[in-house]
């Protein structure tokens, strides 16, 4: 009896499992480009090259003197102790083994109202990539200690003018929890602002 029921099990919980995650991507074909910084970093939309897919990338310049500046990518808040959370993003550094660099980083918020609260590191990737142009930067982290936000962060290393770009970022993570990523909508507000202005 107990050779039937396991098959049927199994067959019940794949579909749960298969629906107990949600994806959020970017590519950055709008006009924003990333949620907030930690450290002097300028965030840009490259249009010209490179860019991995469509027609734009995130260009992200190191503007500290000292330090690791932080571009925020991704931002998941209701999260539970055992969840997972997986980002994939790929990068552009065609400096193999030297700066330019950059990783996939994370740090917990358990402020779902604030982005820029820091609750602890939450650890990321140890490589750097190849550095022969772009390769995918991939991570996960489990939510321990009971945490209920992580702040997915791309940290440039590690000399003023330094430049990498990222482009289809996915973030994955639980059904229950609420991502954020860099929308890829171009902003109506934002024209139509512009277009407000040149009319003074
Ligand atoms: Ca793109």
């Amino acid at each position: 009896m107990k050779s039937l029921l396991f098959p049927l099990t199994l067959l019940l919980a794949l579909p749960l499992a298969a629906l107990a995650f949600q994806t959020a991507t970017c590519g950055w074909e709008g006009t924003e480009t990333i949620l907030g910084n930690y450290g002097d970093i300028i965030a840009s939309i490259e249009t010209t090259t490179p860019i991995y897919n469509g027609s734009q990338s995130l260009k992200l310049v190191d503007d500290a003197a000292s330090g690791t500046p932080q571009a925020f990518i991704g931002w998941v808040t209701g999260l539970n102790d055992g969840d997972t959370v997986a980002v994939t993003v790929w990068r552009y550094d065609d400096t193999p083994c030297a700066a330019p660099s950059c990783r996939v980083w994370g740090h917990w918020n358990d402020d779902p109202g604030d982005i820029g609260v820091y609750s602890g590191s939450a650890s990321g990737q140890s490589d750097y990539g190849p550095g022969t142009g772009w390769d995918m930067a991939e991570y996960e982290w489990t939510v321990v200690d009971g945490h209920t936000g992580l702040v997915i962060e791309i940290r440039t290393y590690s000399s003023a003018g330094d430049t990498v770009w990222m482009d289809d970022l996915t973030v994955t993570a639980p059904d229950g929890a609420t991502v954020l990523v860099p929308s890829d909508v171009v902003s109506l507000e934002r024209q139509s602002w512009g277009a407000i202005k040149t009319s003074f």
